[in-house]
Order: C-alpha cells, then sequence, then structure tokens
C-alpha cells in the first residue's frame, strides 16, 4: 500500500495474518496474490494445517464430506485432487494442506513455531505493533486473526493431575509419533465428537478402556467409506452449481430441512424419512430433519425418540444402553457427534462406561488413576477429550489491546460482542476470520472461512481504492448486531443445552451463544455482508 513503501521493508507489512490453518493460508493467498500485498504470516505449529496439524488422536477425520471439505478457489485443483474416502482422516487432509502451501508458494511467507504474544493499536501511526514469542516486533496496517474457533485447549483442573503415575495426553495435542495403546488400561474422559471417534479406535487396541461421560450425547452414523467413482466424477463435473449451492445453503453443506414440521407428517412418513436420513449418514439427521426440529420440543422430541430407540437396539446390556441416553436437553442443540462404531463399541468386554449421573462424577485423578463416585479406576493412560475454550478463547490469547489500550477480555467480560463476527469495536483494522457471532461452528468451516477472506480482501481493497486507512466496527452497529444474534438463538431450543456453542463448557465464562444462527444461514448472512460491504461498509467508520 502507498505508505507501506515508507516502512522498514523488513518489519513493516500491510497485513500480519495469525495463523497457518485454512484460513490463514487462504487469507495470505488473497491478500499476497490477488492486492499485491506485503503479508506475514505466524503460526504456532511447524508447519501449516491449524486443527489438522494439532488434532492427531486416533480416528480424527473430517465431519463434512470430503469434496466440499476444501478450498474452491483453486478450481483446478477440485478436479485433480482425489480424496480416498467420504471423511479423510488428519493426515490426509494434513497432506492436502501441504500440497495447497506448495502449489501457492505460501511457506515463504509463513514463520512457523512462532507464537504471536500480543499486538496493541498504534493510533498515532495507525498500524497494529504486533510481537511475538521470539522477541521479534513488526507493525502492520491490518491485523488478521485467523486464529481458528477450536484451538485453544480446555484442560480441566482435575485435581490430584500432577501425582498421576501414568501418561496422559490432550487430544488437541496428541504427540506426532502416535500412542500405543496395546495392553495398556486407558481411561478417556469426555464424550463429545472427538472422544466419538477417538474411543472405538481405543478399544481395539487397549487391553481395557474406561470412558468418563459426564453428558450423554446423541450420536448419528457417519457412514464413512469408499465414494462412488461415479458419484465422485458428477460432483466433478458440477462443481460450479456444488460451490453455489454450498454457498447459499443454510450450513455450508448440500443439506436442506424437510420444508415441513415433523408434527404434520403421518407416523410412518416420518418413520421413513428418519430411516432414509439415518441410513445416508453424516449431518442429513441434524441438518436436513424437519424444519422445526430447532424450535418445537415436541417436534424434536420425535427425532430424540428415533435415536434413542437405536441407541436401545445397539447396546446389549440395557443397563449401559440407558446411560448412553441423552437426558435434559433437546437434540441437535450440541454439536452432532458423527460415529462408526461408538456404540456397538459399549458391547466389547474390555470397555466399561462410567456415567458421572449413576456412577458418579470424577473426583480426582490418583497415583494409579481416576476416582469417581468414591470409587478408583486403575489406568495407564488418561485421554482427556475435553475440548476446547471455543471462539473467545484464541482471540483473547493473543493479548490484544485496541484503541486507549483495552483488552477483548474487558469488552467480553459478559460475553462475545462483534459486529457481523468479523470486526470488534474499539479495535481498528483487526479482522477476525470465522470470529464469535459469524456462523462459522454451524456451518461446514471452509465455506465460512472463504465468504470472510473474500469479503476482507475486498473490503481492503476498496479502502485502498478510496484512499482510506482505517476501518472500525461502530459500537451502534456492534449492538445492533449482538442483540440480533442474541434475539434469533433466543427463538431455538439451543440456548437450553450446557453446549460449548453456549459457552457452558468452561467454568467461569459467562453463559453466551457464541456463534450466529441467521434466519437464512449462510447464504443468509453472505448477503447480509454483501449489502453491509454495497453500502460503503454500513455500520463501519472508515478514515
Ligand atoms: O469437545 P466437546 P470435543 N469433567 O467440548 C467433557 C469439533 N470437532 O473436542 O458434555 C468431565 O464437545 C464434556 O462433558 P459435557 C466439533 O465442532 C470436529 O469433543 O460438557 N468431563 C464433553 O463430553 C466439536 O463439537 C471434528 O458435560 C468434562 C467432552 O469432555 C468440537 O470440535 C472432530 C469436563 C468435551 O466435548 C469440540 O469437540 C472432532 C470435566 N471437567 C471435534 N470438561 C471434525 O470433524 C469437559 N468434559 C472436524
Amino acid at each position: 500500500m502507498a505508505d507501506a513503501v515508507a516502512c522498514d521493508a523488513a518489519t513493516d507489512f500491510d497485513a500480519v495474518v495469525i495463523g497457518a490453518g485454512f484460513s490463514g493460508m487462504h487469507m495470505l493467498k488473497s491478500l499476497r496474490d490477488r492486492l499485491g500485498l506485503k503479508v506475514r504470516v505466524y503460526e504456532a505449529g511447524a508447519t501449516v494445517g491449524g486443527t489438522w496439524y494439532w488434532n492427531r488422536y486416533p480416528g480424527a477425520r473430517c465431519d463434512s464430506d470430503a469434496y466440499i471439505y476444501c478450498f474452491t478457489w483453486d478450481r483446478q485443483l477440485l478436479q485433480d485432487w482425489n480424496w480416498s474416502e467420504r471423511y479423510p482422516e488428519q493426515p490426509e487432509i494434513l497432506r492436502y494442506l501441504e500440497h495447497v502451501a506448495k502449489r501457492h508458494d505460501l511457506k515463504r511467507d509463513m514463520r512457523f513455531n512462532t507464537r504471536v504474544s500480543g499486538a496493541e493499536w498504534d493510533e498515532g501511526a495507525r498500524r497494529w505493533v504486533v510481537h511475538t514469542d521470539d522477541g521479534e516486533t513488526v507493525t502492520a496496517r491490518f491485523l488478521i486473526a485467523a486464529v481458528g474457533s477450536l484451538s485453544t485447549t480446555n484442560m480441566p483442573d482435575f485435581p490430584g493431575l500432577e501425582t498421576f503415575g501414568g501418561k496422559w495426553y490432550h487430544t488437541s495435542r496428541f504427540p506426532h509419533d502416535g500412542v500405543d495403546f496395546t495392553g495398556k488400561r486407558v481411561g478417556v474422559v469426555g464424550t463429545g465428537a472427538t472422544a466419538v471417534q477417538a474411543i472405538p479406535e481405543i478399544a481395539q487396541q487397549a487391553k481395557h478402556l474406561t470412558v468418563f461421560q459426564r453428558t450423554a450425547n446423541y450420536c448419528v452414523p457417519a457412514r464413512n467409506g469408499k465414494v462412488d467413482p461415479e458419484v465422485t466424477r458428477a460432483r466433478k463435473a458440477d462443481y460450479d452449481g456444488v460451490i453455489r449451492r454450498i454457498r447459499d445453503s443454510f450450513f455450508g453443506q448440500e443439506h436442506y430441512f424437510i420444508g415441513k414440521s415433523a408434527l404434520e407428517a403421518t407416523p410412518e412418513e416420518r418413520e421413513r424419512e428418519f430411516d432414509r436420513m439415518w441410513d445416508a449418514g453424516g449431518f442429513a439427521f441434524w441438518l436436513a430433519n424437519y424444519q422445526d426440529m430447532f424450535f418445537s420440543q415436541e417436534a424434536n422430541d420425535l427425532c430424540a425418540d428415533y435415536i434413542k430407540r437405536k441407541i436401545r437396539a445397539t447396546v446389549k446390556d440395557q443397563a449401559v444402553a440407558e446411560r448412553l441416553i441423552p437426558k435434559g436437553y433437546a437434540y441437535g442443540t450440541k454439536r452432532q457427534p458423527l460415529d462408526t462404531n461408538y456404540y456397538e463399541t459399549f458391547n466389547k468386554q474390555n470397555v466399561l462406561l462410567v456415567d458421572a449421573g449413576t456412577d458418579g462424577a470424577i473426583e480426582a485423578i490418583t497415583p494409579t488413576g481416576i476416582r469417581a463416585g468414591g470409587r478408583d479406576y486403575p489406568l495407564d493412560i488418561i485421554v482427556f477429550a475435553t475440548g476446547f475454550d471455543a471462539m473467545t478463547g484464541p482471540l483473547k490469547a493473543l493479548n490484544l489491546k485496541g484503541r486507549d489500550g483495552s483488552t477483548l477480555d474487558q469488552q467480553w467480560k459478559d460475553g462475545p460482542r462483534s459486529y457481523l463476527g468479523i470486526a470488534v469495536a474499539g479495535f481498528p483494522n483487526l479482522f477476525t476470520i470465522t470470529g464469535p457471532q459469524s456462523p462459522s461452528v454451524l456451518s461446514n468451516m471452509p465455506v465460512s472461512i472463504e465468504q470472510h477472506v473474500e469479503w476482507v480482501s475486498d473490503c481492503i481493497e476498496a479502502m485502498r481504492r478510496d484512499g482510506k486507512t482505517t476501518i472500525e466496527a461502530s459500537t451502534e452497529a456492534q449492538q445492533n448486531w449482538v442483540a440480533h444474534v442474541n434475539e434469533i438463538v433466543n427463538m431455538t431450543l439451543m440456548v437450553g443445552a450446557n453446549s460449548w456453542y453456549m459457552s457452558a463448557n468452561i467454568p467461569g465464562k459467562p453463559r453466551a451463544f457464541l456463534p450466529y444462527l441467521g434466519p437464512a444461514g449462510v447464504g443468509g448472512y453472505r448477503k447480509t455482508c454483501d449489502e453491509v460491504a454495497a453500502k460503503g461498509y454500513e455500520g463501519f467508520e472508515l478514515a
């Protein structure tokens, strides 16, 4: 940009991007190769990948169909790349991202093994001053947080952990050379989407597996496997159509609600539809169900009842089945875990379920295992699948100081406050890719990432054209957006669950819905963002 020329070439950038996952990689490509900006990316990991670099637990794979869980901006690669199965495993996704980095020469502008330790807005220079943990300080006109929504580990403060004589791991920081569970007594803490993927894999290896469940989950079958080559050929031939449909869709997927109430359908018709979605596998049961499932408790109960019947039919010991049946919250209001032999795993002789509700909650980690409900469970290895401080956690960890030195901790003490989930009042020229109060985690992530990256790039391009150097969300626009986000979610059953969507998994975190559930989904949200831009960035102050 014009005034960047006068700056120190080595340490002053047009933009600093934090993170080299899907978001950071695309952001760099777009700003550098489309707009011609000078960009530096910082990444804490040793290479690209973000989520797919860190999450290496057994069974880690994507939950969206691979043909849409990828970049759509490289049309040639969409034709050339062939996924091995419907939901590829972590190493394959990481290989794909490495291939993209190489193909587009992204790594030359990336600094790996480097964490951004803080950044402050310099009002005089109208630039961000960015510090890294290896002592480097650089400046940038724009700061782009591409830090992911689920990247700050939630490691609960279990008393006695430091006394444990065996080995323990968190799924989001799993050793790169894997863990050998052979002949070991293993404990898995947690039964969220991660644990549901990991438990069947670990159970196959371990001598004995104890699963510590706090809240039972509604799981539906993933139905992973090879994709019919004819289907793949047809998708490749129609990628323009695929891209248009996922961009306009509700969840960034080719899933569409059944356009009627579950209560209007006859029991036979409902059962047929439920069977169809169950057999299709994946997110169909969650995202292509009856349209009132998220609003009407009665409609929701019908969907939930179907899954409960499936659990009872799959798990042989009915006492165990009852423990695995979710209670106290509506179906679909927590993230849908996709399972491959999850319920079947509890039929194995070497697997024990310890349910907080019936058997007692975890009290302590002891030198020899876990004590729950007054009983000791001896373990050699503990795997904590306890999730993340979602969405706000990774942004707060950046230690940003906006105008007047205010921090996100201060701004968000009662819950996140953003404009469109992409900007925060008081933090000029900061963009948060898939930030809190954007659709992000309620969508197929690459679709939402691409939308934000394109919108930010267009915005910076427009500013350059119009000779503007700063952009900042107005407090009023932000207030209206926060009210809009909450008004909509309050109409749904989502607010009743103790989910990480509701910030309920982190003790002390203010209860607030973190993403944005727009009335027309990601397609409608895209339109809203485009309208904001078309109206000269309505709700933003440009200078
Ligand atoms: O984390 P979670 P996750 N004592 O927070 C339990 C994405 N993802 O890593 O339900 C005892 O969902 C907690 O119990 P409860 C996806 O978006 C994507 O599984 O809070 N237990 C829960 O059972 C997903 O939603 C893919 O009562 C404690 C578990 O730990 C998100 O990542 C694959 C506890 C945590 O579940 C997070 O999933 C996997 C405590 N103190 C995950 N604290 C893909 O497909 C927590 N728990 C790409």
